[in-house]
């Protein structure tokens, strides 16, 4: 088992069950990760998104994957950054913890994660890094024997960059 990091594009990862979406409150598309999401998957992902009601920021959803190489697209939506004081800590570690109970639930044992809420949604890079690998290394030190991947997907490499330094200073070295 690994938390890893790659550069790269999360539409294009041919090795995992499952990618997570960044998604909005509306679950009907965006810009960003959720755009390339939808334009890679087709039309067919918007129709089932439509039957899914939207979703609470923090919660996630999941769905089939259509014309992306993996097999599920689980969408959580994170937090708008207001500053900090409007519950974002909390809301973004539940997006993490949302996503990694529903993969649980389906059995997928590889996950790719984008960096939820760093771009349009404004989180501050580094913040959301260390919550981003404490939520989804504490979820996977209770449930070890049923994860055999998890990757964060990283754009740019400013944004892998701040992830490393995290899981460098919290995984290696506890
Ligand atoms: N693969 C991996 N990461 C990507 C990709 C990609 N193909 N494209 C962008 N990123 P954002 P948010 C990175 O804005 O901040 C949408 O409109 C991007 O560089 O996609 O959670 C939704 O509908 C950044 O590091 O998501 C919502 O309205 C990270 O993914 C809103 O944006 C997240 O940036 C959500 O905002």
């Amino acid at each position: 088992m690994t938390i890893e990091t790659v550069l790269g594009d999360i539409t294009k990862q041919t090795d995992v069950e499952a990618i997570v979406n960044a998604a909005n409150n509306s679950l009907l598309g965006g810009g960003g990760v959720d755009g390339a999401i939808h334009r890679a998957a087709g039309r067919e992902l918007l129709a089932e998104c439509r039957t899914l009601n939207g979703c609470e920021t923090g919660e996630a959803k999941i769905t089939s994957a259509y014309k992306l190489p993996c097999k599920y697209v689980i969408h959580t939506v994170g937090p708008i950054y207001r500053g900090g004081n409007s519950g974002e800590p909390q809301l973004l570690a539940n997006a993490y913890k949302n996503s990694m109970k529903l993969a649980l639930q389906n059995k997928i044992r590889t996950i790719a994660f984008p960096s939820i809420s760093t771009g349009v949604y404004s989180y501050p890079l580094e913040e959301a890094a260390e919550i981003a690998v404490t939520t989804v290394n504490d979820f996977y030190m209770e449930h070890q024997n049923e994860f055999d991947c998890i990757r964060f997907v990283l754009f740019d490499s400013r944004t892998k960059q701040a992830y490393d330094n995290v899981i460098d200073r919290i995984i290696l070295s506890s």
